[in-house]
């Protein structure tokens, strides 16, 4: 499939989604959007690929949303559009999606790397909710998010005066899981996806709900609905070829099933 606004290719058992409109430093517009999800819903319905990829480039992940799009709008046209609302798909994909983030993660961009399961960042990443200076605030989970990985004083810091995390102080709150260098980050990110793309596809979207759970409901439902989890798992053949593999000291091969 042809994209406008953004390159969607494989890699092995990895979908690899690369933003891509450089002369505005990936601003996200709708039409990039909507070929954003429909890219992410062909990886996820399909049985070939286990984990999925969005980077961008070395100076942009992506500024924000399209600001020159967005500029003209009123109330009317966003209420009846439900704007923004689409990029909430991002967060019902059942596989994980790995955000590979060089560059600036403003606004929506930020967002957008927020909606994934986790940042891999390279050392030249800057994240930030920039959308105070345009007299707005984050609308697509910023608020949310942001404060739920780093805290209330960086999440409130960021949304009321724009300042911008570098890479180390975005690794050392706990919204990158690591950085590397920029060199390294797509090679890193690809590497990262195949090692989750060649584990039990089934045990590995439940992993991923279980540590989604984490954010929606109390520990107590959250340990309960893991142990449930758990329990079921012994029901999936890729756990008992799994723990042979160990007792017998060779690599398992999961089915999948
Ligand atoms: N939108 C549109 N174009 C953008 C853009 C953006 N977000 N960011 C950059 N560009 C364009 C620039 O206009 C410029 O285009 P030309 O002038 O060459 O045509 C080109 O990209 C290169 O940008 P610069 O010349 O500015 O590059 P610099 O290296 O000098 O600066 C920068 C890089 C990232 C610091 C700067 O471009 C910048 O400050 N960009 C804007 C960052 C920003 O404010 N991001 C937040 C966007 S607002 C809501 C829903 C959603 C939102 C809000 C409300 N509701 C539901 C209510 C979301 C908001 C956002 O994300």
């Amino acid at each position: 499939m042809a994209y406008k606004n953004i390159i969607c290719e494989t890699r092995d058992a990895v979908g690899l989604i690369t933003l891509n409109r450089p002369d505005a430093l990936n601003a996200l517009n709708s039409e990039l959007i909507g070929e954003l999800n429909e890219a992410l819903r062909g990886f996820d319905h399909d049985d070939a690929i286990g984990c999925m990829v969005i980077t961008g480039s070395e100076k942009a992940f992506a500024a924000g949303a399209d600001i020159k799009e967005m500029q003209s709008k009123d109330y009317m046209d966003a209420y009846l559009e439900d704007f923004v609302t689409s990029w909430d798909q991002v967060g019902q994909r059942r596989k994980p999606i790995i955000a590979a983030v060089a560059g600036f993660a403003l606004g929506g961009g930020c967002e957008l790397a927020m909606m994934c399961d986790f940042i891999l960042a390279a050392d030249n990443a800057k994240f930030g909710q920039p959308e105070i200076n345009l007299g707005v605030m984050p609308g697509v989970g910023g608020t949310q998010r942001l404060t739920r990985s780093v805290g209330k004083s960086k999440s409130m810091e960021m949304c009321l005066t724009a300042r911008m995390m570098e890479a180390d102080e975005a690794e050392r709150a706990g919204l990158v899981s690591r950085i590397v260098p920029v060199a390294d980050l797509l090679d890193e990110a690809i590497k990262t996806a195949q090692k989750i793309a060649d584990q039990s596809r089934p045990i590995v979207l439940m992993a991923k709900e279980s540590v989604n759970r984490a954010f929606e409901t109390t520990l107590a439902e959250g340990v309960r609905f893991e142990r449930r989890l758990f329990q079921s798992m012994f029901a999936v053949e890729d756990q008992k070829e799994g723990m042979q593999a160990f007792v017998e000291k060779r690599k398992p091969a999961f089915k999948g099933r």
